[in-house]
């Protein structure tokens, strides 16, 4: 049986349940905010730094990836934004005296809110295999043991992980030093998050990337905003559905439960917002069962097509579907053969609702659909968001003003990090790219996606793990199976400004190299640097630190790979072997910069145009001038099967998500504002009438199991059961805490992302086990400092 210790905090004790809130933001996000903040910064440091976020000159967010328009306002950051800067930019610090007093044992024992509340790494430790604990470690040596340990091995045998905030230059150095050391082994956390976007994009439009500008939102006549939560994740798309609401669109929110934000918005940069009633958001939500959007909108396609037998000529646009896509009539025969039965039992709809969705479609001459992890975590997610696509395909709503697909990005500069080549499958023409321009020849078999690393080091096929931030133990599925494979590597190294539990369970010989936040002066033998990222609507811009750094002792990501990769591969000298000037690179990234320029399509004259205060926008094929490069030549309308998530009597459909206090493992805090927690994480949401089927209650103490074909029990212990109106045979409860739920092996088809949104599992009482386990973590764990 695979159970993860509930590494609980003690706050777990002072858990409440309230109600939730109907609106996101408002005054009371403003005091949280800066009361958060303060702790982490001080008031002045406060004040100072937050000015800077998202201006032209200062540096990009670290918060998620939403873009900021050309008329930012004076704070163009949120709540989230300003907590993810807290964490960086905080007073805190761990020092060798921590790492002298925590032995491994003692690390592994903590939650990841209390080690994220540590403070940031100040120089490199080690771990040697027979230690009990982490030890100084200079540069030069870290670079030594690292290098030797990817010598003594296969180039296959070794997986380089990438997190999402890696900037552009670092990303394209970092696939630069894995290719020439010869293996295509990158995975990244897209591929627990956007692949299914970047697949199912990839094949019917040509680019995995979405195909709207913020302006395309604020000219859609209707945006549908599917499987995503913006109040929490995204909260700076909420102004611009705001603006979007204005300008005359209207909203419609798709999800299982009836998020605050999506309902009601008080904007905290306006007064209005600080003190209005703030403004409504969706004109109608459709409370959907999880997995059900396939068969959504394969039922509005089926309403069009009906639409326009009754008024040929005027629903459809032909013009478009014949001139630019393939595909159309075996579309068409499939939907028009999709029994309404199928449709509502996998959404859980009343048949009107879905109807009058339709009607809505058909009365909106622009459309976008948004959309984040509600839709991308499933077994058919990939076919899903063909669906969509078909969907728009319909009436043209791709390529033209107002119009197209939003896959809404997470971390700030996870899309960038592909487009700079962090991707196990890299296409030929990038590969042929990289070897013109740097003269060696890249490995052409594809790489591990983080799926298939963790079953390589589980099965001892993998001996060095190296990672560019991000948290794989913890982001990762199956919990129980990744930590042994984890602690199955000869060395892991990460390369990280935060202590997480990926530093606490290793391998045998374990790194720490800690490096620059976003928020930090960047200054390289050329003088002082700036990175660049792209946002979710392809924009390029800067981001350029001003804080002194968390110690003298930190380096940049970019020097950080340039040095290993001297150790590794030598620096070029004439007629030498090495056809790369690694630190050369290095001391100024205006040459990555160059090199990336003649390596990947879009980035001409990057130089120059990244200097301009917007930036620039990366071209798109779809979104400019209805180019589909795709394999047909056109856009693809698809034949999907309809897959209904069923599961057996007695068990719930779990999802697994975030909390309003988090950034993904990191856990600002313990509370959930707006679905009504506070002071814990371990609850589960259920609908009340789920509830009295089950026999059970809310306030019970449960744990989750997890029901899967390998016949594998899993088990969280100890969950809090809360009655709350989500839909019908659906849960929801928060990762990391669940992650030891989903099982390695239950992907998408095609994507292979973990199913982390679509999990069987049943309530069962709380184990004695469990509770006692409870019991003495409330003893063990000590509270974060103050
Ligand atoms: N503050 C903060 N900001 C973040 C993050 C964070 O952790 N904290 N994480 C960043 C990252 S990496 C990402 S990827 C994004 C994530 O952004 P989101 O995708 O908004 O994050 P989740 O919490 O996973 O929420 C999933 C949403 O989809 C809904 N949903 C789940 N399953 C289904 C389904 O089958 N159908 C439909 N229609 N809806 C469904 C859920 O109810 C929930 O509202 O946010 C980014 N921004
Ligand atoms: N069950 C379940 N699992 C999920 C998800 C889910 O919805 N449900 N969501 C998935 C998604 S969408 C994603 S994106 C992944 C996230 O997976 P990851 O990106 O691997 O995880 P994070 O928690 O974002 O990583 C946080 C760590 O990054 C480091 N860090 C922060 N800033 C920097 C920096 O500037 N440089 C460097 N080098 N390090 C830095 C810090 O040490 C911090 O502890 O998780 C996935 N896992
Ligand atoms: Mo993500």
């Amino acid at each position: 049986m695979a159970t993860a210790a509930p590494r609980n905090d003690p706050a777990d004790e002072n858990l409440s349940v309230g109600s939730a809130k109907t609106y996101a933001a408002g005054a009371p996000a403003v005091a949280k905010t800066m009361r958060l903040v303060e702790q982490q910064m001080g008031v002045k440091r406060t004040a100072l730094t937050l000015l800077r976020v998202n201006q032209p000159g200062g540096f990009d967010c670290p918060g998620c990836a939403w873009p900021e328009g050309p008329d930012r306002g004076h704070l163009e950051f949120c709540e989230n934004g300003a907590k993810a800067v807290a964490q960086e930019a905080t007073l805190r610090r761990v020092t060798r005296a921590f790492f002298e007093e925590h032995t491994m044992a003692d690390l592994a024992a903590k939650s990841d809110y209390w080690l994220g509340q540590q403070g940031r790494l100040t120089e490199p430790m080690y771990k040697a295999r027979d230690d009990d604990r982490y030890r100084p470690v200079s540069w030069s040596e870290a670079f030594r043991i690292t290098a030797d340990a990817l010598r003594a091995c296969a180039p296959d045998e070794a997986v380089f992980y990438t997190s999402g905030r890696t900037s552009n230059e670092a990303a394209f150095l970092y696939q630069l030093l894995v290719r020439r050391y010869g293996t295509n082994n990158l995975p990244d956390c897209s591929n627990m998050c956007h692949e299914s976007s970047g697949s199912a994009l990839s094949e019917t439009l040509g680019v995995g990337k979405g195909s709207v500008s913020l302006d395309d939102l604020y000219r859609a006549e209707l945006i549908i905003v599917v499987g995503q939560n913006p109040g929490t994740n995204h909260p700076r798309m909420l102004v611009a559905l705001e603006r979007a609401k204005r300008a005359g669109a209207r909203i419609v929110a798709v999800n299982p439960l009836p998020e605050a934000g999506l309902i009601r918005f008080k904007n905290p940069q306006t007064v209005r917002g600080l003190i209005g009633s703030g403004t409504p958001l969706a004109d109608e939500f459709l409370q959907i069962r999880l997995g059900g959007d396939l068969a959504l909108f394969r039922a509005l396609g089926r309403l069009l097509l009906e639409a326009e037998e009754r008024m040929p000529g005027q629903v459809l646009d032909r013009a478009f579907i014949d001139t630019y896509t393939h595909g159309f009539d075996a579309y068409a025969k499939e939907v028009r053969e999709t029994p309404w039965e199928t449709v509502l039992e996998a959404t859980g709809l009343p048949r009107e609702q879905v109807e009058a969705l339709g009607e809505r479609v058909l009365g909106a001459k622009s459309v976008i659909v948004c959309w984040a992890m509600g839709l991308t975590q499933h077994r058919h997610s990939v076919p899903t968001i063909r669906e969509i696509v078909n969907f728009l395909l319909l009436r043209g709503n791709v390529g033209r003003p107002g119009a197209g697909v939003c896959p809404v990005r997470g971390h700030s500069n996870v899309q960038g990090d592909r487009t700079m080549g962090i991707y196990e499958k890299p296409p030929a023409r990038f590969l042929d790219a990289l070897e013109a321009e740097f003269g060696f020849e890249p490995p052409r078999a594809p790489g591990y996606d983080t799926v298939d690393a963790i079953r390589a080091m589980r099965d001892g096929k993998v001996r060095v793990f190296f990672a560019v931030g991000g948290n794989f133990v913890n982001a990762t599925p199956d919990t129980a199976v990744t930590e042994a494979a984890m602690r199955n590597c000869a060395l892991t190294v990460q390369v990280s400004t935060k202590l997480n539990r990926s530093h606490a369970v290793t391998g045998r010989d374990a790194l720490i190299l800690p490096t620059l936040g976003r928020t930090e002066r960047d200054v390289q033998e050329c003088g002082e640097q700036f990175v660049t990222v792209e946002d979710s609507m392809s924009m390029v811009h800067a981001s350029r630190g001003r804080l002194e750094p968390a110690s003298p002792q930190l380096r940049s990501e970019v020097s950080i790979i340039a040095g290993l990769a001297r150790q590794l591969l030598g620096e070029r000298v004439a007629d030498g072997p090495e056809p790369v000037e690694w630190e050369w690179l290095a001391a100024h990234y205006d040459r990555i910069r160059d090199r990336i320029e003649r390596v990947v399509p879009g980035f001409a004259d990057f130089n120059a145009r990244v200097r301009e205060p917007q930036g620039f926008q990366l071209p798109h094929g779809p979104r400019d001038s209805r180019t589909f490069p795709t394999a047909t030549g056109k856009a693809n309308f698809t034949v999907n099967e309809l897959d209904v998530l069923r599961v057996p009597e007695g068990h719930l459909l779990l999802q697994t998500i975030r909390s309003h206090d988090q950034y993904n493992t990191t856990i600002y805090g313990l509370d959930d504002r707006y679905r009504g927690i506070r002071q814990g994480r371990r609850v589960v949401f259920v609908n009340p009438a789920d509830l009295v089927v089950l026999g059970c209650a809310d306030g019970d103490l449960v744990d989750l199991v997890s029901v899967w074909r390998d016949g594998v029990e899993r088990r969280a212990p100890g969950f809090r059961v809360v009655g709350y109106p989500t839909a019908r045979g659906c849960a929801a409860a928060y990762f990391p805490e669940t992650n030891v739920l989903v099982p390695l092996d239950s992907t998408a088809q095609v994507s292979n992302t973990p199913t982390s949104k679509s999990v069987v599992v049943r309530l069962v009482p709380a184990t004695a086990a469990a509770a006692a386990a409870r019991t003495a973590e409330r003893t063990h764990s000590q509270g974060a400092p103050s």
